[in-house]
């Protein structure tokens, strides 16, 4: 049984990953989408039983974008293995909200940035890649580098910032990948989420202004709807409102691009629990099951809504 209490490297989340999809035939499928600046894979796993093709509603979810943000990564592999539970359960003990969609999820986006907070930087945010011709930086933000309405707003050109965009939209191999796989399944895809840390907010697209879309009270009503889940299952508050208006209008992230190039209806970035101040991604370990469990609740009321539009 998978350690939920302490954070795991890079090759324990692979390897419970293949453990997961090995004990769920039929269900859980994990694929290599793409690889790294140092070659490590990036890796998408579905979760369903509906056949290829068939007219089924989807979630899409991307996970540890932010190396430092250790909570969302393993909250996705907590996910996983408790939406494939469910799956596995008689019918009449299913959650039909849970079973009554596919799932698809990049768990852990950007494995080279996670491996160097692991090993040298504890605070790194960004990807691995070489500096840019003429620099001595290394790393990409890539949540700042889709290729979306809004690239470069609330983004840096200087590759020693943390923000840093990158040379062009779409240069890193892991934002190439993850969009890529977004775009050939984004016919089922009805609500996209990426789970960052920290602070406890729903944020809603879009990201990059701080003007609201058109569709704003039906993307909100989602997130309140998850956050009274959430504050049900562990006390915890939520706040729910637009990225752009609630943090600080950021282009060229995963919300926008889901919402705006996918033309995926609900798109979101959560931002999961932290501690406060300057270690405020240093969440300890024994709030993994925590922030799984409401976060599973979450998915709830997130399935239904995915089921029930059209
Ligand atoms: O700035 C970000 O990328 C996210 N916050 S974090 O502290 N995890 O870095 C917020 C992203 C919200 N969405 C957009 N601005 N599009
Ligand atoms: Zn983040």
């Amino acid at each position: 049984k998978f350690n939920y209490n302490k954070y795991p490297r890079f090759q324990e989340i692979v390897n419970h990953l293949n453990t997961i999809e090995k004990e769920n035939p039929g269900v859980v499928r994990n694929e290599r989408v793409g690889a790294t600046h140092e070659n490590r894979s990036l890796i998408l796993t579905t979760i369903g039983n509906s056949p290829m093709g068939q007219d089924t509603r989807a979630v899409w979810i991307d996970a540890g974008i932010h190396a430092r943000e250790w909570i969302s990564p393993i909250t996705a592999l907590f996910l996983i293995d408790r939406i494939a539970e469910e799956f596995r359960k008689e019918p009449y003990q299913q959650d039909q909200r849970i079973v009554g969609v596919d799932w698809y999820f990049m768990p852990i986006s950007n494995p080279d940035g996670y491996e160097y907070s692991h090993e040298t930087d504890r605070m790194w945010r960004k990807n691995r890649a070489p500096p840019p011709k003429g620099e001595s930086c290394y790393g990409v933000d890539l949540n700042r580098n889709w290729d979306v309405i809004g690239f470069g707003i609330g983004a840096s050109n200087d590759a020693c910032k943390d923000n840093f965009k990158g040379t062009k939209a779409n240069s890193e191999p892991e934002v190439r990948a993850a969009s890529k796989k977004l775009l050939s399944v984004k016919k089922n895809v009805r609500v996209a989420l990426s789970l960052h840390s920290a602070g406890q907010y729903w944020l809603t697209s879009w990201g990059y202004k701080t003007q609201l879309p058109v569709d704003n009270d039906k993307m909100v009503s989602l997130g309140k709807k998850a956050a009274d889940a959430i504050f049900r299952t562990s006390g915890r508050r939520y706040k729910v409102g637009s990225a752009g208006a609630l943090l600080y209008p950021a282009g060229g992230a995963s919300d926008d691009f889901a919402k705006a190039r996918a033309l995926i209806p609900y798109a979101a970035t959560i931002e999961l629990p932290g501690s406060h101040g300057k270690r405020r991604f240093v969440l300890p370990a024994s709030q993994i099951r925590s922030v799984g469990e409401e976060m599973f609740a979450a998915m709830g009321v997130v399935a239904e809504v995915a089921r029930n539009h059209p």
